[in-house]
């Protein structure tokens, strides 16, 4: 089985190569997604690092005069919706001349992800390793200034916890995390949505109509005021403190913080440092004493959100304080969660199968998502946590072993669901055969 799942994820990644990106999903997702690319990246350098380079040569060549990341980086393929023409990124100052974005990040993974790659060229050697020590003097710098940028435009409330102003920004688009910000928005003048997403996929696996309006609201939001991050900080509806992504942060930190000083940039690995000691300290304040896990902010009531999903678990992504973490562990394997007598793997859900607004097949509202598998397997073991990133690994290729590379799954029946061929399940499947890390 193991070499079927090999050649099947090499295949993947493969067939949607278009040469400049690998396409986040062979036809739902026909572009560049800023964190897809990055943890894409992982699973190319284990074939090639010069593509894996590549890669990131598309994500470094889209940046923003600001910094920013743009979370698509889109081709002229024609089949999403919210296209180029839609986000009016045009009139944005600060995007790079030539490049067509969008308006808006996700999470930082970029800084975790480029030291997998950098390892990954180490290891294999010669011409590998040189490729990669290029991509890295490359990328450093730009990284760094990513993190400035998120410091400076997104942690303006004093609690270091990362600003979003949509849910898009946070990877988990329709979380329930988000239900009472969305809730909260008027659409008084709907648009009509050309859906290229229900061609492809089963609308009952994807976000609702009226989930897109408020989308698409909050895009002519940003577009009224050019993107630029001071106004839209202004203007936007939506103004959230997202912890997953602030874990994301203070993981991503470290790595540029040790990339940096194996550069011999210790001014950078200072920073780097400093920056990733406040947004784990943000997330260990996040944790609810009664419930256990971490809670967004709510930055427009000035109050944190107590909504159980799996990013409730975001200790265990960046970690830090060792009984918050241990309490975490425990409920995430307990019965509410891994352990839940209806799940067909003992993989986390995001959201549990116990809670009422658990929709199993339903996007950010319940399926599994192979992608989260990887991640908390790789925070575990960073964290030293052999046990539970083995059992993640197992249970993550148990579940890949169907070939479909689905984008998420029914945590029950064990069906893919979305896209299937998704370019980061395949990512996971070969990090988890053949890096050193995982034997
Ligand atoms: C909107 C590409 C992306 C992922 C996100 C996932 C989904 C897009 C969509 O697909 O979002 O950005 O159209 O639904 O939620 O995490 O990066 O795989």
């Amino acid at each position: 089985m193991r070499d079927a799942i090999l050649e099947g994820a090499h295949r993947v990644l493969e067939k949607n190569d278009i040469g400049s990106m690998v396409k986040a999903g062979p036809a739902l997702y026909p572009h560049q997604w800023s964190w897809d690319a990055a943890f894409v990246s992982v699973g190319l350098a284990h074939r090639s690092v010069t593509r894996a380079a590549t890669e990131w040569h598309t994500i470094l060549n889209a940046q923003w005069a600001t910094g920013m990341f743009p979370h698509i980086v889109f081709t002229d393929t024609p089949g999403y919706f919210p296209g180029f023409d839609v986000w009016g990124t045009a009139s944005a100052g600060a995007r790079p001349h030539g490049q067509k974005t969008s308006g808006i990040c996700q999470p930082p993974v970029h800084g975790l992800c480029l030291e997998l790659v950098q390892q990954i060229g180490r290891a294999a050697g010669g011409s590998e390793a040189a490729a990669a020590e290029q991509l890295i003097s490359l990328a450093l710098p730009r990284l760094a200034a990513w993190h400035d940028w998120l410091a400076r435009a997104r942690d303006r409330t004093g609690l270091g916890v990362l600003e979003i102003h949509h849910g898009w920004e946070s990877g988990m688009d329709n979380s329930p995390r988000f239900d009472t910000f969305y809730d909260r928005i008027e659409v008084s003048e709907p648009r009509s949505l050309p859906r290229t997403d229900l061609m492809i996929a089963d609308s009952s696996e994807r976000p609702t109509d009226q989930e897109y309006q408020r989308y698409l609201f909050l895009i002519d939001q940003m577009r009224s005021v050019h993107f630029d991050d001071d106004l839209v900080a202004q203007t936007v509806s939506f103004r959230c403190g997202d912890i997953f992504a602030t874990a994301c942060l203070a993981l991503s930190a470290d790595a540029v913080a040790r990339m940096a000083e194996d550069a011999g940039d210790d001014e950078l690995a200072r920073t780097e440092r400093a920056r990733a000691e406040r947004a784990r300290a943000a997330v260990a304040s996040s944790v609810d004493p009664v419930t256990g896990l971490c809670r967004d902010y709510d930055i427009t009531m000035g109050a944190w959100v107590d909504v159980a999903t799996i990013a409730g678990f975001s200790m265990l992504i960046c970690g830090g304080d060792e009984r918050a973490v241990a309490r975490q562990r425990e409920i995430l394997l307990g019965e509410r969660w891994m352990g839940h007598p209806a799940n067909r793997w003992r993989l986390p859900g995001s959201v549990s199968p116990a809670d009422p607004a658990y929709r199993p097949r339903q996007y950010w509202r319940g399926p599994t998502w192979p992608i989260m598998n990887w991640f908390f397997a790789h925070a575990a073991m960073l964290r030293g946590d052999r046990e539970l990133a083995m059992l993640l690994r197992s249970e993550g290729l148990a579940q890949l072993s169907d070939l479909a590379f689905g984008e998420y799954y029914d945590p029950a029946l064990g069906d893919p669901l979305g896209s299937r061929d998704q370019s980061w399940s395949a990512m996971a499947a070969i990090d988890w055969l053949v890096s050193d890390r995982w034997r």
